[in-house]
């Protein structure tokens, strides 16, 4: 097994929850970047995720730029095949599982297959659930797909098993970066109940209230992008109260 998700398997044994910094290097540049960094270097975040819906900058020179400076494994979350890098640590292999377009489901994975193949970057399969966080997000837009209905846990439940099933290895529940209103937490903690995979939760969480309710219900790993952009220096309190959780597990 490798690392990165060896690690997610082991802070999820011990209720140790984890952040993930979601850098789009479209909008993480001049001093943002400079800031973000800064920020990065003295509160470390378990993880730096790196891709959007929409990105065109590329992530090849981004991340070497990144890993240059700071220690955090860097994770790719892409947003399509063209977004692949083999200088990340990590890639989270996104199927589109809320949704019925096939080129989400498996069309630009056939794409990138080959390369990712011969990069030998350690690749997370992770099904990717859209859930309405109250306003249209570039993933619903770009990936033409609907979100699953706020009320309708039940479906995100059978969707995620699904993906269980199917052998994806984590389940990340998505209410669009920028959302109104970040995942319910009723639905985190029905799909973290039925599910026997890790959680990632993300979209719309921008305070550390909502942090921690995501937490609470039932997310191992929280990813926090926008909020970050206007105010990097908020990194140090979201990285503070995260830390807080499974201080007192021991390893057995
Ligand atoms: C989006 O889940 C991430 O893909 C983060 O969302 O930018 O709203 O924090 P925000």
């Amino acid at each position: 097994m490798n690392n990165i998700y060896k690690t997610i398997l082991i802070n999820r044994e011990l209720n140790r929850k984890m952040l993930a910094v979601l850098l789009d290097p479209d909008q993480c540049r001049g001093s943002v970047l400079s800031s973000t960094i800064a920020a990065l270097k003295s509160n470390t975040p378990d993880f730096v995720f790196v891709g959007g819906s929409h990105t065109v900058t590329s992530n090849d020179s981004f991340i070497e730029l990144l890993k240059d400076e700071v220690k955090t494994s860097v994770v790719l979350f892409p947003g399509n095949a063209s977004q692949f890098s083999s200088h990340a640590d990590a890639l989270l292999y996104l199927s589109l599982l809320s949704g019925r377009n096939a080129e989400f489901l498996i069309g630009q994975h056939l794409t990138s297959a080959i390369a990712i193949k011969k990069s030998n970057i350690e690749v997370i399969p992770t099904g990717y659930l859209l859930i309405d966080g109250g306003k249209p997000s570039s993933v619903e837009y770009i990936s033409n797909t609907r979100p699953i209905p706020r009320d309708k846990k039940e479906i995100a439940l059978s969707t995620a098993v699904a993906g269980e099933l199917l052998g994806m290895r984590i389940v990340y529940l998505e209410a669009g970066s920028g959302a109104n209103i970040p995942v319910p937490a009723e639905m985190i903690e029905y799909v973290s109940a039925g599910l026997s995979l890790p959680l990632i939760v993300g979209g719309g969480i921008k305070t550390i209230e909502q942090l921690l309710d995501a937490f609470d219900a039932g997310a191992d790993l929280v990813v926090v992008g926008n909020v970050f952009e206007d105010q990097p220096g908020k990194i140090a309190e979201f990285v503070a109260a995260t830390k807080v959780y499974g201080v007192d597990e021991e390893i057995e």
